[in-house]
């Protein structure tokens, strides 16, 4: 089985900071049609986003009927090949609204899984042929790896049945600040045992990293969004997996120079005036363990902490709807 594996994807309309691109949405949709056509070109089977498929749970609703639009077109152009076209998600903190996995039965992505172009996996087993998909989204503790199939195991066809965790979960090699308290692949594994093949998100830079007889994958974020020395070296790629082979293959995607999008006056400035620790914060922002909003706070501490309702009511009235 062949597996074309994304990262995060944050399809936004509004352009970055320190972007120069005219229209940044159309940059977007060009990320999104490269993926489509690699997955036409290698002939994968399932196509893996894990997580942050738009940058807000509000997207643009133009940008969304453009990606169902998309979506639709590739389940026929791939009908028409007698393929089938099978992109499997979780939810990233973009796509949940407050950052709670309670939104996530009115999310935008589960939108696109009632249009049936998406799959939003869970918990439970998802069985597409000859792999088994399980899912975590932002938040979510994956559950323990099923016990059957066997790890690796060869059913009566002869062919290799793996079992996949997709979640958007604070996994790298780096820290992305001093200080930074980041799980490495190597302890991810050994905390959440027995997959074949875990897909992440959430961590915006790619690793591929074998751990015993797993493979550990994050493809990286496909959009360079912030202004830091990081996001301009970075360059957004998909990562092909076959089963068969069990070997992951890079293919990078067709991007301008980081010199031709980003405004290098303006990151010159800031690191002048001293503000060069605006990537810092969008960083910080962006693992959603503290947000810098102070309703979203609140919020993540009433999920935490399972305040009783009429408590949230009596704070919420207090403050008038923050
Ligand atoms: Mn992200």
């Amino acid at each position: 089985m062949k597996f074309l594996i994304t990262g995060d994807l944050h399809l936004r309309t509004r352009r970055p900071q320190s972007r120069m691109d005219e229209y940044f949405v159309e940059t977007c949709q060009n990320k999104l049609r490269q993926i489509l056509e690699i997955y036409m070109k290698q002939e994968c089977d399932v196509l893996i986003q894990p997580g942050d498929f738009f940058d807000s749970p509000n997207p643009s609703g133009e940008l969304v009927v453009w990606a169902i639009n998309q979506l639709i077109y590739m389940i026929r152009r791939c009908k028409h090949k007698n393929r089938s076209f099978c992109l499997v998600t979780v939810h990233g903190q973009h796509d949940l609204s407050y950052h709670s996995e309670k939104s996530i039965r009115r999310s935008i992505l589960s939108i696109l899984e009632a249009a049936n172009t998406i799959n939003c996996l869970r918990e439970e087993k998802h069985d597409y042929g000859l792999a088994l998909f399980i899912g975590a989204s932002f938040g979510q503790t994956p559950p323990l790896a099923p016990e059957f199939p066997k790890s690796r195991f060869e059913n009566n066809l002869g062919h290799t049945l793996s079992k996949v965790l997709v979640a958007h979960t604070m996994v790298g090699d780096k820290p992305l600040w001093p200080g930074h308290d980041l799980t490495e692949p190597e302890q991810y594994v050994k905390k959440h045992p027995g997959y074949d093949l875990y897909v992440l998100g959430d961590y915006h830079y790619p690793f591929s990293k074998k751990v015993d007889n797993a493979w550990v994958i994050n493809a990286g974020c496909m959009l360079r969004l912030t202004s830091s020395e990081r996001d301009r070296q970075h360059r957004p790629k998909v990562v092909v997996f076959d089963t068969e082979v069990g070997e992951p293959v890079d293919i990078y995607l067709d991007v301008e120079p980081a010199s031709e999008v980003f405004d290098m006056t303006k990151i010159e400035e800031k690191a002048k005036d001293g503000l060069s620790f605006e990537g810092f914060i969008d960083r910080l922002k962006d693992t959603g363990s503290i947000g810098v909003n102070f309703r979203e706070n609140l919020v993540a501490y009433f999920e935490q902490n399972k305040t009783d309702k009429n408590v949230k009511k009596l704070v919420w009235d207090t403050f008038g709807g923050v």
